[in-house]
């Protein structure tokens, strides 16, 4: 064990925010950097340090690996902090840190990088007897085979970038007809998307939820997991409601793939916080689909039923602390996040500019992770992303009335934000009665 004394916050807005917090309770100093855009952020207020790291423009800051590390070095950080996005899942990053002795709050480059290969990654954890979907045995080498394994699987399939996520490189096929066109388009998006066109073969769930689950390992062989979430409302993939326990699993599912979970990470030997993404059929069947090998947006929710603090945790392992026992954790009550973007709430057109008027709800179980404060100026040039209004309570009917109040007492002004749209939610009655999936935005 070696105890972290200093950690550089290599990310901005309200992640910053959220791990100098964080930091800070723990004793331990907070250095943060920013981009020129960035100069008037609220995390610099917080923070211990602050360093500049170059111009507003991510390739010339946040993702400057140069500037980071030497921020890092002048201000004597032992470790840095990556949050998600920007470098959080950078390998070369981890390895520079690595050579630089700074230790990297996240997994080892071995666990990202077998984890960063979606087709890999499916084998491992077929291995570690996680249910896959049925499909290719790792990548694909042609259309022919492609076209000959559709036929075995039975169509509709899906073909999928390895080196992809987030739905890009990705093509749904519904019919062999259609198969090569699909299979050519998906491998050019990829190359061009990746800089690597390699492709597997998938069966095509029809309108799954999206669930995960956040676990937890340390570098001594131990592994817990901290509950599921259900993140089946998205757009476009961006997800924009969250929450904690999925209450479509019963019991006996649930038990399984927490289960699962646990042992996947085991089997792979992960340090720090990671999360299995799966898809749910309409048979509450789960089946593996990939790890995210950072911190998520949506963690909160996993802390609100837990108690426990995910970066604490995230730091804490790095120094080398041995995990807690899964008996310790106990999941309890229901939790909900709302993603505030700076978009419009009808077609989430960005709205950057000046927030005029900031007012955050309150109340008993009622967080907002933000870094808004009146006349800060959303920058132009990063994620839109400008706070998570997360609620806790006793069950989910009490949980969507909590957040029903909260939403209807923030109020942002000079901008536009998804507010409204989520306060519809709120009152759809679908959302009400757990009658969704992965696709429902989508259709309506
Ligand atoms: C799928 C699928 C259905 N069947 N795979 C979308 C993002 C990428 N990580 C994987 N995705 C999907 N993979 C099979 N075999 C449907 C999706 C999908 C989706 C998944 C999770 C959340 C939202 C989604 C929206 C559209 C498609």
């Amino acid at each position: 064990m070696s105890e972290i004394r200093k950690i550089l916050v290599a990310n901005r807005g309200e992640i910053a925010l959220r791990a100098i917090r964080t930091i800070k309770e723990m004793g331990k100093i907070a250095v943060a950097v920013y981009s020129t855009a960035d100069k008037d952020a609220l995390y610099l207020k917080y923070a211990d340090a602050n360093i500049c790291i170059g111009s507003e423009k991510s390739s010339e800051s946040y993702l400057n690996i140069p500037a980071i590390i030497s921020a890092a070095e002048i201000s004597g950080c032992d470790a840095i902090f990556p949050g998600y996005g920007f470098l959080s899942e950078n390998q070369d990053f981890v390895e520079i840190c690595k050579f630089h002795d700074i230790k990297f709050i996240g997994p080892s480059v071995d666990s990202m990088v077998l984890m960063s290969d979606k087709s890999k990654a499916k084998e491992v954890m077929k291995k570690a007897g996680v249910p896959v979907i049925e499909g290719s045995e790792g990548a694909l080498k042609s259309v022919d085979e492609a076209k000959v394994l559709a036929k075995e699987i039975g169509y509709p399939v899906i073909v999928k970038a390895s080196s992809g996520g987030g739905g890009r490189g990705m093509r749904v096929v519904e019919k062999e007809e259609d198969l090569e066109i699909s299979y050519l388009s998906a491998e050019s998006e990829a190359a061009a998307a990746f800089g690597d066109g390699t492709l597997y073969m998938e069966k095509f769930i029809q309108n799954p939820r999206h669930i995960e689950v956040q676990i937890l390992g340390d570098a001594h062989g131990n592994a817990v997991h901290i509950g599921e979430r259900d993140c089946s409302l998205q757009r476009r993939h961006q997800k924009l409601i969250e929450e904690s326990p999925a209450v479509i699993l019963d019991e006996k599912t649930r038990a399984k793939l927490h289960e699962v979970a646990v042992k996947a990470v085991k089997f792979i030997g992960y340090e720090n916080a990671g999360t299995f993404e799966f898809l749910l059929d309409n048979q509450n069947n789960f089946y593996f689909m990939e790890m995210n090998t950072r911190l998520q947006v949506e963690h909160c929710v996993s802390e609100m039923v837990s108690g426990l603090d995910v970066i604490e945790w995230m730091i804490r392992i790095a120094q080398g602390e041995k995990l807690m026992k899964q008996s310790d954790i106990t999941l309890k009550g229901h939790s909900i996040e709302c993603r505030i973007t700076a978009e419009d709430s009808v077609k989430f057109i960005p709205s950057p500019g000046k927030v005029s008027k900031y007012i955050a709800p309150g109340g008993r179980n009622v967080r907002i992770d933000s870094h808004l404060y009146q006349n800060y100026v959303i920058p132009a040039h990063y994620d839109s992303l400008v706070g998570k209004l997360i609620v806790w309570a006793e069950d989910r009917g009490r949980a969507i009335a909590k957040m029903k109040e909260a939403l209807n007492e923030l109020q942002i002004e000079g901008v536009a934000t998804v507010r409204d749209f989520h306060l519809k939610m709120m009152d759809n009655k679908d959302f009400i009665n757990n009658n969704f999936d992965t696709n429902y935005l989508s259709r309506y």
